[in-house]
């Protein structure tokens, strides 16, 4: 684990093959500063090494209260920039990594911590959650990612009446958004989060990474561009010896069904 200056604001723990990720500056409402951002940058690393699957949670009362203000009002303009770029960086290696992230959400999820949370492949929030975008009242922009990845979970219009009114979204209300997967009990997302992220360990590491990896790409192109990546990236899946493998177990009646309950 990296340390800033003898203080370390993340936390990581391998839980089987599931990576537990935790933001840890509680007494900051889990603010990302850069010296947050190169953490988190270290353990995504880890875990993509080490895990098949990640949690990420926040400790304390919020998941998130996005970029940290103090650090950031006082950057001079280039260094924002490239402040900005850098958080693209880092989640696009969990956007588009090998391994599949999962969120767990708790009361605040705001300005950055929604980007952060949107670069997950999946967001579990429990009762206690809200989603606020409110760069508008601070005089800034989004630069986390969220223009692109907040836009294609909620769309255009509820994101710009998130910026322009600081219209807050609870959970139920996100999740009917699309921008939350699942609802918990208060307390409850880390569990769900985990019982998840477990599932999606047991796949085939290929069609992981092909979900995560040409299902965004495949969005941004023309259905006929779309459709032929598909081909070719289904046609790649079943030569690996894992998809004859599952293919054979299912056939031997060896594998799971797909049942309702
Ligand atoms: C912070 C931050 C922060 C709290 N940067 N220090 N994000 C925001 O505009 C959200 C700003 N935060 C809040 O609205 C509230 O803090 C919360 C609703 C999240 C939590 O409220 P509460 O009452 O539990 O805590 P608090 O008393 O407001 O904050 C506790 C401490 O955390 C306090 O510091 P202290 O030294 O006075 O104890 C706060 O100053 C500090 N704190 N949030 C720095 N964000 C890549 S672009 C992304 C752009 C954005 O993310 S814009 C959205 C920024």
């Amino acid at each position: 684990m990296a340390e800033t200056e003898g203080k370390s604001f993340v936390s990581y723990e391998l839980r089987g093959n599931v990576a537990l990720i935790g933001l840890t500056r509680p007494e900051k409402r889990n603010a990302i500063s850069d010296a947050v951002i190169e953490e988190l940058a270290l353990v995504i690393e880890r875990a993509r090494n080490e895990a098949k699957a990640a949690v990420i949670f926040g400790e304390g009362q919020h998941f998130c209260a996005g970029l940290d203000l103090a650090e950031h009002s006082e950057k001079p303009l280039l260094d924002s920039i490239m402040g900005s770029r850098r958080w693209h960086e880092v989640f696009d290696r969990m956007q588009r990594g090998t391994i599949p992230f999962f969120a767990a959400l708790h009361g605040a999820v705001v300005g950055g911590g929604f980007e952060l949370a949107s670069s997950c492949q999946i967001r579990v929030a429990d009762e206690t959650t809200y989603f606020g975008l409110p760069e508008g009242q601070r005089g800034i922009f989004v630069g986390g990612g969220g223009s692109v990845r907040i836009e294609r979970l909620i769309g255009t219009s509820r994101m710009t009446d998130m910026m322009l009114t600081g219209r807050v979204a609870k959970a139920e209300e996100m999740e009917r958004w699309g921008g939350v997967n699942y609802l918990a009990p208060a307390g409850g997302a880390i569990d769900k989060a985990i019982e998840l992220a477990e599932e999606a360990a047991s796949n085939s590491e290929f069609s992981n990474y092909a979900v995560m990896n040409a299902l965004p790409r495949i969005r941004d192109m023309s259905s006929e561009d779309g459709l032929f990546v598909e081909s070719m990236v289904s046609a790649l899946a079943s030569m690996t010896p894992e998809a004859q493998d599952r293919l054979r177990a299912f056939l031997e009646k060896r594998a799971k069904k797909v049942l309702a309950d």
